[in-house]
């Protein structure tokens, strides 16, 4: 495996960050994940803009330009010869001292990884999956700003701990009002006589680019819809739920905190909504070429 490391290729054992790097000292640090499907990068520049964005949001300046990285992405993928997969994009601050200040440290490390991911196994795409509500809170936009698509992911994996403790896969994520604000890696959405609702970017969901697509999708296919202040309320008496993510793509939920979510089934606008993703990512997309 080829591995994208500050300004070039390297091999996979040769591709190596420093102890004393930020990232890894303090979660000091910004990432992407993005797909590619049928030799295409879906959404690949709205991914890097996010990137730059969330590098932006963190005062963390970087020595490329938005087409260089786009480029950068494409070129890794080229060298590992994939058509299909997953590829993952690390900002650090980069090597500094044993100090929280980010200003000695000498410049940001990127490292880009093009691989495979595959997230739930299948018969959760077909039959849907069970999901909790954690105990565990989004922080507050005034600690961690919920856009920032940061290194500091220990609350969401708290937060997977205890779904994966009480037998499910995922977990709601309340935020400190308790209003719904995503899961630990996905964006939720519900259904409710017929219409279509996620939360709010401000009730503390990250700005996802499948919830993007997702509300476009919802537009061409006339199905009303709506981002809104929810609470778990709204989730348990809606009809259909479906979260969203890069890596998990369109996903069923069948039940919350064990009560089964309309018919305990995958609903049928659900599945409108996953065949018209599928199509959306087998036909638009930067071509790898
Ligand atoms: N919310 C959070 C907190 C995320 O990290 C999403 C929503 C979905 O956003 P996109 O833009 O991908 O539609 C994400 C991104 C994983 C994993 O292993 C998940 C993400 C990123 C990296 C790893 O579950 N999701």
């Amino acid at each position: 495996m080829k591995i994208w490391l500050d300004e070039e290729l390297v091999e996979e054992k040769d591709a190596k960050i420093s102890v004393f790097d930020h990232g890894l000292l303090y979660g000091d640090g910004v990432f992407e994940g993005i797909r590619f499907y049928n030799n295409r990068v879906f959404r690949l520049e709205e991914h890097i803009r996010r990137l730059f964005e969330s590098a932006r949001a963190i005062v963390l300046n970087l020595p490329w330009t938005l087409e260089q990285v786009c480029q950068f992405t494409v070129d890794t993928i080229k060298a590992n010869g994939l058509s299909d997969g997953y590829v993952r994009l690390v900002v650090t601050r980069g090597t500094g001292g044993l100090g929280l200040n980010p200003y000695l440290c000498e410049r940001p490390s990127m490292f880009i990884i093009a691989s495979t991911i595959q997230l739930y196994p299948k018969e959760f795409y077909e039959n849907g999956l069970p999901i909790i509500t954690c105990a565990t809170r989004r922080p507050a936009p005034s600690a961690l700003m919920p856009q920032v698509k940061s290194l500091n992911y220990l609350n969401n994996i708290m937060a997977k701990i205890e779904a994966i403790q009480s037998g499910a896969q995922e977990a709601v994520m309340l935020n400190e009002q308790g209003y719904v604000a995503e899961c630990t890696g996905d964006n939720l959405f519900l259904l409710k006589n017929g219409k279509l609702l996620t939360p709010l970017v401000s009730d503390g969901a990250l700005d996802g680019v499948t919830r993007r697509a997702i509300l476009e999708l919802a537009a061409q296919l006339s199905i009303p819809f709506e981002e809104r202040t929810l609470t778990r309320y709204d989730i348990y008496i809606s009809d259909e739920c479906f979260l969203t993510g890069t890596a998990a793509e369109v996903i069923p939920v069948i039940s919350l905190d064990r009560r089964p979510i309309g018919d305990g089934k995958v609903g049928p606008l659900t599945q409108r909504f996953i065949s018209a993703f599928k199509e959306l990512t087998q036909t638009t997309g930067t071509p790898i070429e």
